[in-house]
């Protein structure tokens, strides 16, 4: 079993993977940059070093920093949690290079999921469905173009093989604008990741975004933790999750969670790890894979009961999975609020202090934060400080329980989207289930 764990995030998530630490008897040396001495999980850490001044550049993203922490205090493993380093395949290699266990996939892994192109590759030689495209990059022959996006059929979406999550994309509706946006998106992709490539996918106009999560013990054996649907987003910002998706057919479901089994074990994936797709009409349509541990998973704990963190640091010890896919029991229903530090009329993140915190809780209530009286909301990192997750044995009890935390809830000293929370679990449709991901823009009026 590893012995002593790094955690290489702040905020939410590195108190969360401290406490899956704690509950394995694994010690904790929390790094932190100069303002984030302060953190919960900083105060609860066997070990605390600062590795540099606020900017993530200098702190959460400072390799060297980060390698040297774990060599002065012999720490066994890394643990990156979501954004930061998370997938960042150089530093699992130099993690891995330098003796130590990166709790993740392997690097190899790391980038080929990087390279959206390469990604897709993969999953269609592993049977998982994709959406209809280009097979490969694009060129910039004007005639090898127009045949592709002829053949899979206007609209198309161009987008950066070096990008993802929403970043580097063009919408395409017809032949005289498709030249002209593929070497844009190219020039785009280039100045932005240092990397040109781009291809095509058929732009679906009204899809769901439904995700499957995933175990993997690279040493043949996966299970799945059934689906999120995380359609509700801003600014490809997710901002409220549930699981199951609602109202999907379970022989569509039962497929798809299949071809992600088989996917994981066909390219030795280690780790908890999420499959992206859009969903349309009834079909699933891979668009991308996360590497890492993600911000919505408590979701999937609730209605599974299995503890995600706590496997990820079972996997990366080398254990193999101990549990089957006939062991885990579906159960139930979860929904997830992002609370964010924002405005909420312009979105804008609002740091500053808070003077009083009262979190909500009773039965079925999690939250998932690091913040408490006096803890001030540093202005250098992203916005989120914390999560309400609800569970219930059905989805309106879940939701109600929502409402409930959400009103129960009180921040002060700084703007929150608390409100706009309890406005959405209150919207008409939304409590019908299975919205899109254009619902929550259009409802703001975007
Ligand atoms: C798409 C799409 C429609 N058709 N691909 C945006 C984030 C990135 N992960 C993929 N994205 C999209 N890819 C095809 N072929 C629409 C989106 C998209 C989106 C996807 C998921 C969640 C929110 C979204 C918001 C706008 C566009």
């Amino acid at each position: 079993m590893l012995d002593k764990v790094l955690i290489a995030n702040r905020g939410e998530i590195a108190l969360r993977i401290l406490r899956a630490c704690k509950e394995l008897d694994i010690k904790t040396v929390a790094i932190h940059s100069k303002v984030d001495a302060n953190l919960k999980h900083v105060k609860l850490a066997d070990e605390a070093i600062c590795v540099g001044p606020n900017p993530s550049s200098q702190s959460y993203l400072n390799v060297p920093a980060i390698i040297s922490a774990m060599e002065i205090t012999n720490a066994s493993g890394v643990h990156p949690g979501y954004g930061f380093l998370a997938e960042n395949a150089d530093f699992a290699e130099r993690v891995e290079r330098s003796g130590f266990v990166f709790i993740g996939p392997t690097a190899d892994v790391i980038r080929v999921m990087g390279d959206k192109v390469a990604a897709i590759q993969a999953m269609q030689r592993a049977g998982v469905p994709t959406v209809p495209g280009s097979d490969g990059a694009l060129n910039s022959d004007p005639k090898a173009l127009r045949a592709a996006a002829e053949r899979i059929g206007f609209p198309v979406i161009i987008k950066a093989a070096a990008g993802g999550g929403g970043r580097g994309m063009r919408v395409v509706e017809s032949a005289d604008a498709l030249v002209n946006a593929v070497s844009v998106t190219q020039s785009e992709a280039l100045a932005a990741f240092g990397d040109g490539t781009v291809y095509m996918e058929k732009f679906l106009q009204n899809p769901r975004h439904v995700e499957v999560q995933v175990l993997s013990d690279g040493q043949g054996h996966a299970v799945h933790l059934g689906d999120r649907d995380c359609s509700l987003q801003r600014r490809h910002q997710k901002v409220l999750e549930e699981a199951p998706a609602p109202g999907i057919p379970d022989a569509a479901r039962q497929r798809v969670y299949e071809s992600c089994v088989n996917a994981c074990i066909q390219i030795g994936y280690r780790g908890a790890g999420t499959f992206e797709f859009l969903y349309q009409d009834n079909e699933f349509y891979f668009i991308e894979m996360n590497t890492r541990i993600q911000v919505e998973h408590p979701v999937s704990e609730m209605i599974t009961g299995i503890d995600i963190v706590k496997e990820q640091l079972l996997i990366a010890s080398g254990n193999p999975l101990s549990i089957t896919q006939q062991d885990i029991v579906f159960r139930g229903h979860a929904f997830e609020c992002r609370i964010n530090a924002e405005d909420p009329v312009t979105f804008l993140p609002q740091p500053g202090t808070i003077r009083a915190y009262h979190a909500p809780g009773g039965n079925g209530v999690r939250v998932d934060s690091h913040i408490y009286n006096g803890y001030v909301v540093p202005p250098h990192y992203d916005s989120l400080i914390g999560k309400i997750i609800t569970y219930g044995s059905d989805r309106a009890s879940a939701l109600s329980r929502m409402a409930n935390a959400l009103d129960e809830m009180l921040i002060d000293g700084i703007k929150t989207n608390i409100d706009l929370h309890a406005n959405l679990v209150r919207d008409p449709a939304f409590q019908e289930g299975g919205v899109n991901i254009h619902y929550l823009e259009k409802k703001l009026g975007l």
